[in-house]
């Protein structure tokens, strides 16, 4: 294709997978270890807030102990020397493309470091944890939960999204299982709107036949390959 000016990556869970972090879907990841049902829908914490709460509150400790890996940093590289159009959109809730240096970020999913108030419903950056109840900064009431998306919940910012899919003449889907829409189905969305589409995934994903190219291996090897082709 001619060189791109207007890109929009996905990415999700195997991009953060060299840096430590769990995917979900993998043998031995999240949804291995506990159940949807319990920690990643409304009913769910209803059901059992403590058990959400300790869930979210142990990954977010985690954290601390993770750092960006070269996938994240070449595209932090990307962000910052590619001048046409650029976004980022993440399904992950780590804050790893921002500390890495990336700057056109979209957390689709929400955030580990972002609480969000079910009383007045806004949103404040977090730090720590919530098991033991800490008032929301805004309006004060003991409501806070995990800011992310849950089953059944809608995703942050798709007008956004679907805005950018529209302009892209490039969508790059990175390291994520094509398991869960809406985001799945961006690659249909982006093709259909006349983007080339190419995943970069260590494995062929659910949607994998919708791309037009498809490389498998490491986030971290094939990430920063990808870049110097673009920047070339
Ligand atoms: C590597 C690697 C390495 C490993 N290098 N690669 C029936 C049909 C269609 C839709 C539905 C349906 N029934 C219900 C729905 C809707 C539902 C849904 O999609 N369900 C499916 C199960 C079918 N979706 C929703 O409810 C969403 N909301 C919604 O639809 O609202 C209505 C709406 C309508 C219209 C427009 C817009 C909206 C909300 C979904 C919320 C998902 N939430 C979670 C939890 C977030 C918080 C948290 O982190 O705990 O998001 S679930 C979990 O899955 C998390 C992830 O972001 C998401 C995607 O996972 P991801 O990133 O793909 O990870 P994995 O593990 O699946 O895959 C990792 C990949 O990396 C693998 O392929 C590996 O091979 C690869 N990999 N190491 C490169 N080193």
């Amino acid at each position: 294709m001619a060189a791109p000016r207007n890109i929009v990556i996905l990415t999700g869970a195997g991009i953060s997978a060299e840096s430590g972090i769990d995917t979900f879907r993998a043998e031995g990841g999240l949804w291995e270890q506990h159940r949807i049902e319990d920690v990643a829908t409304p009913e769910g914490f209803e059901r059992d807030p403590d058990l959400v709460l300790n869930f979210y509150d142990m990954r977010r400790a985690a954290l601390a102990t993770v750092a960006p890996n070269p996938a994240h940093e070449a595209l932090a590289r990307l962000d910052a020397e590619f001048d046409g159009e650029l976004l980022i959109v993440t399904q992950n809730v780590d804050d790893l493309h921002e500390r890495a240096g990336a700057r056109r970020v979209l957390h689709m999913h929400g955030e580990l470091k972002s609480a969000l108030c079910r009383i007045c419903e806004r949103r404040t950056p977090f730090e720590g944890t919530m098991r033991q109840r800490p008032a929301c900064p805004m309006c004060e009431s003991r409501s806070l939960r995990p800011d992310v998306v849950w089953f059944g919940e809608m995703p942050y910012e798709m007008d956004r999204i679907y805005a950018a899919l529209r302009a892209a003449d490039l969508f790059v889907s990175i390291g994520t299982s094509g398991a869960v829409y809406p985001a799945a189905g961006f690659v249909r969305d982006a093709r259909e709107m006349g983007a080339h589409t190419l995943e970069l995934n260590l494995e062929r994903s659910e949607g994998s036949h919708w791309f037009h190219e498809s490389r498998q291996g490491r986030a971290g090897e094939l990430v920063p390959a990808w870049v110097e082709e673009i920047l070339r």
